[in-house]
């Protein structure tokens, strides 16, 4: 059996989810007539304190969504400079969004109120409207860091203070709420709308919420269309969601235990560079000695599967379809490689 540590992608639906997908109400959903795609959205838009939400094919669709709807064609989204929404979309912002994008160096994915408050623009004839500032938490290029929260509320503050909605790319949020001890919504409490997967760590097979207030959301729906992401009896897919709400968030603390495990095991290793302080949700990167890319063939080759994603850094991801004795089974792999 190989061991997948590409991303918590890579989670297959639980037997509960393929049950209840199975057994799922359905109903065309552009009309708004799929029993349980709308009990998701409910669901969704109540865990994280919103008061609407939507169900989306993709976290990508949803970013992209979420930023056409806050944001004008031509303005300004203020971002840091790693951010999935930046790096990863397939330059959707510009495509599919029209916006400039303006952005800012961070640490370990986090920019400062004054970066922010520097980089909104004034009302000068030359100058495009800051439409929409975007945060990522957990943060997923900076090895899924959390923001310290305190900074988060400021950075958010800051936004808003210049009228500047914010937008929240919470791909991974549960995991930054399970890191923090917290309740979700005191993270999601301070953005105006907040886009999280339920097919990573939550193991759904397909699907991301978007939630916001209910005008944001009636405005998203229509772009989400014109995306077309309006899709038709997704309450097959949605029953998954809901399992993935109300089963599989509390049990992200055992990714966040063995990514730990991971990061302890593999900085010990000769040829490997890594700060075990730095891993704090369910994402490692380390950086390798020799080329990362052969190095992560070779250990293809002997069924440990990850992601190089320069020539020297290697990630690994863990997630529910990585046992404990997997972890400890990758780690004698990768020393007979690394060591
Ligand atoms: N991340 C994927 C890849 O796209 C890199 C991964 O394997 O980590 N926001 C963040 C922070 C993400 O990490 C991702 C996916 C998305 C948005 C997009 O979600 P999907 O893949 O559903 O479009």
């Amino acid at each position: 059996m190989l061991i997948d540590l590409r991303s918590d992608t890579v989670t297959r639906p639980t037997l509960e989810m393929r049950r209840a997908m199975a057994e799922a109400e359905v109903g065309d959903d552009v009309y708004g007539d799929d029993p349980t795609v709308n009990r998701l959205q409910e669901l969704a838009a109540e865990k994280v304190g919103k008061e609407a939400a939507l169900f989306l094919p993709s976290g990508t669709m949803g970013n992209q969504v979420a930023v056409m709807t806050h944001a004008r064609r031509g303005e300004e989204v203020i971002l840091e400079a790693e951010a999935h929404i930046f790096y990863y979309e397939v330059g959707g912002l510009a495509v599919l969004a029209g916006v400039q994008t303006r952005p800012l160096p961070g640490e370990r994915g986090v920019i400062t109120p004054a970066q922010v408050r520097g980089a909104v623009r004034g009302d000068d004839i030359h100058l495009p409207r800051t439409g929409l500032v975007c945060l990522e938490n957990t943060h997923n290029r900076a090895g899924g860091a959390v923001w310290p929260l305190e900074l988060f509320r400021e950075v958010c503050g800051t936004a808003h203070e210049a009228g500047v909605p914010v937008h929240l790319d919470g791909a991974r949020v549960f995991n930054a709420a399970i890191y923090y001890d917290l309740p979700v919504t005191e993270i999601t409490r301070h953005v105006d709308s907040v886009m999280f997967c339920l097919s990573k760590g939550l193991c759904a097979p397909v699907g991301s919420i978007l939630a916001g207030d209910a005008d944001f959301i009636a405005r998203a729906r229509k772009n989400r269309k014109l995306l077309g992401g309006g899709m038709r009896q997704a309450g097959v897919l949605a029953a998954a969601g809901i399992v993935a709400l109300e089963k599989m968030v509390d049990r992200l603390v055992e990714d966040h235990e063995n990514a730990r495990r991971l990061a302890a095991g593999l900085a010990e290793m000769r040829k490997v560079r890594l700060d075990p302080d730095a891993v704090q949700t369910n994402i490692v990167y380390f950086d390798v000695e020799g080329d990362a890319r052969r190095i992560v063939e070779e250990l293809r080759g002997r069924g440990v599967l990850m992601n190089a994603l320069d020539p020297a850094r290697i990630r690994v991801v863990t997630h529910h379809d990585v046992s404990r004795g997997d972890i400890e089974r990758a780690l004698e792999i990768m020393k007979e490689v690394l060591d």
